[in-house]
């Protein structure tokens, strides 16, 4: 039940001070603590800015390009505060990428790290839509564009009077082809995962301190690390280049108590404990992105005596969806549907198939997909029913668990790539003739990219020309997808009619 006009950027900031958490810590970043009074100030400012010095309008798309840091989430608050439509993009975007988004959002106007501009720059000298780039400074120096503007500005500022069910986000995602799907979300969605899982599963109160690695810009990352927090007067901890290992300092340093990362990364703390390190604050593990191995929660579980919460979520649905909860929680299952969601495990005609058996997981509640002017729409919600593309098992006590991704997505440390954006990259390079690209799997990152290479005539394979294929794919899209393993062969699998057989390449589970 949320009122008819609802700004999630100002229930988000202001909403929090007027509930009298105006001295509370939101954020920590860049050296130092803001309170949500002094966030709620400096979006204002930054959201007169828009409106008063680049003319930004409700509706509009503005592309947000930045790291985990402090000042994106002051212009994040801020764009949706004026009621435009936020596009978040990662920092490890190329030019390439960013294009695609730009294209398919149509965006003109776009906020960006000032040490992230090159690749926005390239990208828009041969945009026919991005009009205008402003910097931000990202280290909160105040010293770039938007900042000096933004400073002279009232702190007070009115928000836009949008539409609970007005379109505040687009959260893109690449999907199993690589071909960019952006989906929209309204003001309403973004206080409802909150309200649905932080609430009911994490428990969130003002003495919670978040951390975390998924980018800002991927929708776990907003949610876990954004409006979880700042939706209770909760703290956040953010860190730019979030490690393993600096996550276990900032657990140490500001006493976090919630985290979100990614299996491997919870290894990657326990062997940490081993050396001493103290995690003892932290009363929840929040593991996501890939499924949680049984040794890792095990081990979790041994070492910290805390829960390690694994759960199912999508940027079609926002977030989470599917989880288990604190005092109800079978071990090793991803848990029950949050309240107000219905799951069900289908056939390929959508009738729920019996208990125990493996099928399509579909879920439906109060937030669905709803692409951009996509095709893909049909195929994702059936009858009601999204279609995840996951596939799973629900167990006569109702736990649903984990069985396959249905897709050729690549779950790797973490990260979702998708194989055939990792494929063009390859070909790009004059030495590939022909590549399939699959995931491996992998105990440290869960999988790897493995490229099947066939290279061009009279072409050799070497150590030096995996590397040069390495460093290629890496230039062109962002690092983390390039290929760990290549694979020079003669020929790839095929259909008759010429299609590769990728399944075909994949080595058997471990
Ligand atoms: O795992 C995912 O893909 C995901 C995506 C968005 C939000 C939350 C999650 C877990």
């Amino acid at each position: 039940d949320y009122p008819e006009w609802l700004n999630a950027g100002f229930e988000l900031s202001d909403r929090m001070v007027e509930r009298g958490f105006g001295d509370n810590v939101a954020l920590i970043g860049n050296g130092r603590r803001r309170t949500y009074k002094e966030l709620a100030d400096w979006t204002n400012r930054i959201a007169h800015a828009l409106v008063e010095d680049f003319g930004v309008k409700p509706g509009n798309r503005v592309l947000i390009r930045s790291g985990n840091n402090p000042a994106m989430i002051a212009c994040w608050l801020a764009v949706t505060k004026v009621g435009a439509v936020a596009v978040n993009t990662m920092p490890m975007l190329r030019a390439g990428e960013l294009s695609k988004v730009i294209d398919k959002a149509e965006i003109s106007f776009a906020l960006c790290d000032t040490r992230l501009l090159e690749e926005l720059i390239t990208a828009a000298k041969d945009s026919r839509f991005l009009k205008q780039v402003v910097g931000f400074d990202g280290t909160a120096n105040h010293d770039a564009e938007l900042d000096r503007i933004a400073l002279n500005k009232p702190v007070r500022f009115e928000p836009v009077k949008t539409g609970r069910d007005d379109v505040a986000l687009l959260g893109f995602t690449s999907g199993s082809t690589g071909v960019p799907k952006a989906t929209m979300h309204f003001h309403r969605d973004i206080l409802i995962i909150a309200d649905a899982y932080a609430k009911e599963v994490l428990q969130v109160t003002p003495d919670d301190v978040f951390i975390g690695s998924p980018p800002i810009a991927f929708t776990f990352g907003l949610g876990g690390l954004v409006v979880f927090p700042l939706r209770f007067g909760a703290s956040t901890a953010l860190l730019e280049n979030a490690s393993p290992k600096n996550m276990v300092e900032i657990i140490q340093e500001y006493g976090a108590t919630i985290s979100f990362t990614a299996p491997t990364a919870y290894r990657a703390m326990l062997a940490a404990m081993e050396e001493g390190a103290d995690l003892s604050s932290l009363r929840i593990a929040v593991s996501a992105g890939e499924t949680l191995p049984g040794p890792i929660f095990d081990e979790w579980t041994r070492k910290t005596g805390k829960p390690i919460l694994d759960g199912i979520g999508s940027t079609e649905m926002l977030h989470i969806f599917i989880s288990n909860r604190l005092s109800d929680a079978k071990p090793k299952s991803t848990g029950k549907p949050l309240t107000g969601y219905d799951a069900r495990v289908v056939d390929e005609e959508m009738n729920e198939v019996p208990r125990g058996t493996i099928g399509k997981l579909v879920v439906r509640g109060p937030i669905g997909c709803r692409y951009l002017a996509d095709h893909r729409q049909a195929d994702y919600v059936r009858d009601g029913w999204n279609v995840t593309g996951d596939s799973f098992i629900q167990d006569e006590d109702g736990y649903f668990h984990f069985a396959a991704r249905s897709d050729d997505i690549i779950l790797s440390a973490g990260y979702n790539i998708a194989g055939p954006e990792v494929e063009a990259a390859l070909l790009s390079h004059a030495d590939v003739l022909e590549c399939a690209v699959v995931g491996k799997q992998d105990e440290e990152r869960g999988h790897i990219v493995q490229a099947h290479v066939v290279l061009a005539p009279g072409v050799t394979g070497s150590d030096l020309l995996v590397k040069a294929l390495q460093d290629h794919v890496k230039a062109v899209i962002a690092p983390y997808k390039y290929p760990r393993s290549i694979i020079f062969v003669e020929a790839l699998p095929k259909t008759e009619s010429g299609k590769i057989q990728r399944f075909r390449l994949k080595p058997p589970p471990a």
